[in-house]
């Protein structure tokens, strides 16, 4: 992995097929950009097919370890951001609070207002994947996030939900917002799963 500055060029090795490099950070989402006033009323919420169901305040959220990360995002509308770095708490954190039973095969992540993304539990607990609060050194902004988000980044950058507020864990693999409207149960950049008929 690359933590320096930016590349001029981008090595085809980082780029998935038919994905284009940007510098900019373009912003993309369903529905509203929430306004926290504070997070005095702001919680996750970890529920399903767990022993330990938790609801963690932010503070709670930023007393767990936390690590860097750096990585590549690639949006399923075309554009790849390379060289990110993230700052947040490890999923396998939350794993491992809230115990997964042996029924529990899949992850939906819910956003505010409903918004929810659909993945398998070994994606959401990979090393690279995170809940992040710090993008490039910079808190969230409310556009990326603000206060928390998911941050999957071996996969399309839609199953990163934004202002994240819920983790629950399923059995089935249940669809999600875009999920239902079209987009892929998975959603790997490298083999283009971008539509459900793909
Ligand atoms: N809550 C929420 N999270 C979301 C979305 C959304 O509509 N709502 N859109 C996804 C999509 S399609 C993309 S490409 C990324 C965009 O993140 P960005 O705006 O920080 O670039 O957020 C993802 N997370
Ligand atoms: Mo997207």
């Amino acid at each position: 992995m690359y933590f320096g500055k930016p590349r001029k060029t981008a090595p085809s090795d980082r780029v998935p097929p038919n994905q284009n490099v940007t510098t900019a950070f373009p912003v993309l989402h369903y529905g509203n950009i929430p306004n926290y006033k504070n997070l005095d009323n702001w919680t996750l919420r970890i529920w399903g097919h767990v022993i330990q169901e938790t609801v963690l305040t932010f503070d709670e959220l930023m007393k767990l370890p936390q690590k860097n990360s750096g990585n590549d995002i690639h949006c399923v509308t075309g554009w790849s951001k390379l060289d990110n770095v993230w700052e947040g708490i490890p999923t396998k954190e939350l794993v491992r609070m809230a115990k997964p039973k042996e029924s529990a095969k899949y992850v939906i992540l819910h956003a505010e207002e409903g918004w929810t993304t659909n993945l398998p539990i070994e994606d959401f607990v990979m090393d690279s994947s995170l809940l992040a609060h710090t993008h490039n050194g910079e808190q969230l902004t409310p556009e990326h996030g603000y206060p928390l988000r998911a941050v999957i980044p071996h996969l399309y950058f839609w199953k990163s939900a934004k202002w994240l507020r819920g983790i629950e864990f399923t059995d089935e693999n249940k669809p999600g917002f875009w999920e239902k409207n079209g987009y892929h149960m998975y959603g790997d950049p490298w083999k283009e799963e971008r539509l459900s008929w793909d």
